[in-house]
């Protein structure tokens, strides 16, 4: 058997608008949708450069429908000119794909896609199946496993979730998929990549779409020949989305924190990521922090910078202890300073007097 050899990915959302992303202007969120492109783009030319046999691309590649023809038009253009051959599944986000003006163009361009009818292609040298995420069904997916030429190195894409058995767009388990006869099992749809067994993997996109996907992003790579299936996760992310919590105390002043946001700046000297300053703990009563003062004196020392400030103003206890007198909350802070050192609990005791002075203020 000649090693089959190919790329998984999924996920692109190569149309996203990222307005959900917390991106301060719409120029710095035009720009990121272009590195998604060029991210793809640059995953293509690998497939070239390797000389890889197929590329799956398992599903949500488009966002939605809203998009320029032209523009749906040069993406297929690129696919066309990859040599490989080029596999895709349909995902929750892009079934507009099964709509016959796009599927038209799909066939045009030479991609292969699958239906119920036809969820098989058997090509010289291996075989891949595939469902849509709302065509899967686990009776067609044994037919389709009995079909298959064991001579052959199989592949199958799917976009869904597999672990989660209440998710709306769950499939079925990891395990069902890892006993079919697939050397290899491509999943879409989960945008942190992941290896479920051996042989079924989530890809991941290859670059990250906002704050929340911190982990790794790239595609995987795998060959399947007679020894079997090898297969090796290439980290491919242009760019990560990195949250930092500062920690701040009631000695902290507007410059402080800046310097210590500056301080940040040995950890990106490329200035290539963004960076989200999560602003915790408790500050001197008389400091305002203005984030856009932050922001403007920060700016040029990173790609992107954001702040979010969740620090509360230090409690005084001494100024409430007077101020609440004869009341639960001077009975608290009494009992606290009354325990010992050891056994004080200055977190909770924060928490309980916090909760205490909410309650006043609502009844007000
Ligand atoms: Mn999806």
């Amino acid at each position: 058997m000649m090693a089959f050899t190919f790329i998984h990915t999924a996920d692109l959302h190569l149309n996203a608008t990222l307005s959900h992303a917390s991106f301060k202007d719409t120029s710095a969120q035009e720009r990121r949708v272009y590195e998604l492109r060029q991210t793809f783009d640059d995953m293509l030319e690998k497939s070239k450069e390797w000389g890889v046999d197929a590329l799956f691309l398992a599903g949500d590649v488009f966002d939605d429908p809203y998009m320029r023809m032209h523009e749906f038009d040069a993406l297929m253009d690129r696919l066309s000119a990859i040599p490989c051959e080029v596999f895709l599944v349909v995902g929750n986000h892009d079934a507009f794909l099964k709509n016959k003006t796009f599927k038209k163009r799909l066939d045009a361009a030479g991609v292969r896609t699958f239906t119920p009818e036809a969820p098989l292609h058997r090509l010289s040298g291996y075989e891949v199946a595939g469902s849509d995420t709302w065509d899967f069904s686990i009776d067609r997916l044994q037919a389709v496993a009995e079909n298959l030429d064991d001579s052959l190195p199989s592949v199958l894409v799917l976009h869904g979730e597999v672990r989660k058995s209440e998710d709306e767009h769950f499939l079925t388990d990891a395990a069902t998929l890892d006993a079919t006869p697939f050397d290899y099992v491509a999943l879409g749809h989960i945008h942190q990549h992941a290896f479920l067994t051996e042989k079924v993997a989530y890809s991941g996109n290859p670059e990250p779409l906002d704050f929340s996907e911190s982990g790794e992003k790239g595609f995987i790579y795998g060959e399947i020949d007679d020894a079997g299936l090898k297969t090796q996760f290439i980290p491919f992310q242009r760019r990560f989305f990195l949250t930092h919590t500062l920690t701040l105390t009631p000695e902290d002043t507007l410059d402080s924190i800046t310097r210590r946001v500056e301080a940040l700046k040995k950890e990106d000297p490329k200035k290539q990521h963004f960076h989200r300053i999560e602003l915790k703990g408790e500050t001197h009563r008389e400091l305002d922090i203005d984030t856009e003062v932050l922001h403007e004196r920060l700016k040029e020392d990173f790609h992107h910078i954001e702040f979010k400030d969740v620090s509360e103003p230090a409690v005084d206890l001494q100024a409430l202890r007077h101020e609440y007198e004869d009341t639960v909350v001077e009975r608290l802070i009494e009992d606290f300073e009354s325990d010992s050192e050891a056994e004080r609990d200055y977190e909770s005791l924060i928490e309980a007097v916090r909760a205490l002075l909410a309650t006043e203020e609502d009844g007000r």
